[in-house]
């Protein structure tokens, strides 16, 4: 961390302007090597100076350059930002002249590596910035924007603060059995706090996948018998003539994935080859395509032909479904509805047609069945990294064990090294270390040594 980085911030492509970011303590005297103007090594911090950057006495091209000392900056470095005419020749220039004159070039994602190693963010906020940058709809972007705010940070830190409270109240009950004043750690206090921090844990793993969805998107399989009209159902939601639609049965053969809106949350639809017994290798193919993505949708969405009777390929894939999460969209209601609805009278199913786009119903039971419409009115504090939720996961089995020891009354203390596993897990997730933190709390809270 001791080199001075650089790199060109802005996208890859010709615009009015690029920024390029160079961060490290010889920051303003290497830019200032190459910029004919003020002395940037004497300019007052967060000021933004008009310029030149110069080559050989020759200029490459004029620019404002924002010089911010250390450490109010985003990597708590001096850092200096150029803003230069956005063409690839001249950014490409700049950078070339500040690679040769002693920065080295960024690796990616190392501004925000320092930030988080110079104690600036701490690991969830680093990788909500990712978020942040990745988001399509209005949500990622809220999500993204509070995880960077530290609001999921905070809930993981409170819980630690509660571990660490407990296993120092432990230490201080056996190394200092004098201290009188202290609560004594009991087997069923113990539980009880235990039985707070599983509580909150799995609060957080359950609102998590929410956040998963609004991340990621929700991923719905497109099944059904050819024909019944899946492609024409993708392009409808995605107002777009992306699949081929045909009345020749068998028409898709690839899958198809596009994505569309659905009250302000991200939906991939996947088409998938129409389900049948056939020869044909290509189509045969397809049609395990369209198993497999079975196995991976949120929802499977089979779709029927609403004028035509269930064919007994419809009912196997009906009895396939039901084991899934699914729903059933009924297809072509314009026409004369032959379907037996009294044999789906057990499955969830919903009515509509393509072709009028009668589709209300089905994008309503949607929004319905995964919450769309409430998540909003909720704050957006979620884990969505899978990582995090591994650790999180691995801290209730953790508890789990303690709780096995209690019921065979293995004494206290020795039940405090699964405490420490819990606390590093979850430091795990904000980057912060347990040993340390421990010898903290017990001479912070318990002032010990008087
Ligand atoms: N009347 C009517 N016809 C529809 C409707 N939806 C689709 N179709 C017709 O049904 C036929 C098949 O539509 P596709 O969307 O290609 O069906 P598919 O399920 O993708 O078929 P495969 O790709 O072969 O599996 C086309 O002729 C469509 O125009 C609808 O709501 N009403
Ligand atoms: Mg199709």
């Amino acid at each position: 961390m001791d080199d001075t980085i650089c790199a060109i911030s802005t996208a890859s492509q010709v615009a009015g302007i690029a920024i390029i970011r160079v961060s490290g303590k010889d920051a303003k005297k290497i830019v200032n090597k190459i910029f004919k103007g003020k002395n940037l090594e004497k300019v007052k911090s967060h000021t933004i100076n008009y310029g030149f950057i110069v080559s050989n006495g020759e200029k490459v091209d004029e620019v404002l350059v924002t010089v911010m000392s250390s450490p109010k900056t985003f990597t708590k470095e001096d850092v200096v930002e150029i803003n230069t005419h956005g063409g690839f020749t001249t950014t490409n220039k700049v950078l070339e002249l500040l690679l040769l004159n002693g920065c080295r070039l960024a690796e990616p994602g190392e501004f925000t590596k320092r930030a988080f190693l110079n104690g600036r963010i701490d690991l969830v906020e680093a990788q909500s910035i990712n978020d942040l940058i990745e988001s399509k709809t209005e949500n990622q972007r809220k999500l993204a924007m509070n995880n960077l705010t530290g609001k999921m940070s905070a809930k993981i830190q409170h819980l630690m603060d509660y571990i660490l409270e407990i296993r120092a109240n432990i230490e201080v009950n056996i190394d200092y059995p004098e201290y009188e004043d202290e609560l004594v750690i009991t087997h069923e206090i113990l539980s009880d706090r235990l039985n707070i921090i599983k509580k909150e844990i799995n609060n957080i793993l359950k609102e998590s996948k929410t956040g998963k969805l609004i991340k990621n998107g929700l991923n719905i399989a497109l099944i059904g018998k050819p024909n019944t009209g899946k492609s024409s159902l993708l392009n409808k939601l995605i107002e777009e003539d992306k699949a081929i639609v045909t009345n020749i049965p068998g028409t898709t053969r690839d899958i198809i994935e596009s994505s569309f809106l659905l009250n302000g949350y991200l939906v991939n639809l996947i088409d998938t080859a129409g389900i049948r017994k056939t020869d044909n290798l290509i189509e045969k193919m397809g049609i395990d395509k369209s198993l497999e993505q079975i196995e991976n949708a949120d929802l499977v969405l089979l779709i029927l032909d609403g004028s035509k009777k269930l064919s007994q390929e419809d009912k196997d894939l009906l009895k396939k479904v039901k084991k899934y999460n699914y729903l059933i969209f009924i297809n072509k209601s314009d026409l004369n509805l032959k379907i037996e609805t009294e044999y789906l009278k057990n499955y969830d199913y919903v009515i509509g047609n393509t072709l009028n786009n009668e589709l209300e119903e089905l994008k309503n039971k949607i929004i319905s069945k995964f919450s769309l419409d409430l998540i909003n009115e909720k704050e957006l504090v979620f884990i969505t990294n899978t990582e995090h939720h591994a650790l999180l996961k691995d801290t209730l089995n953790t508890i789990d064990s303690i709780f096995k020891n209690i019921k065979k009354n293995v004494p206290i203390d020795m039940l405090t090294i699964d405490l420490g596993k819990c606390y590093e897990n979850l430091g795990k997730i904000i980057g912060k270390t347990y040993e340390e933190d421990l010898i903290n709390e017990i001479f912070k809270n318990f002032c010990l040594g008087k």
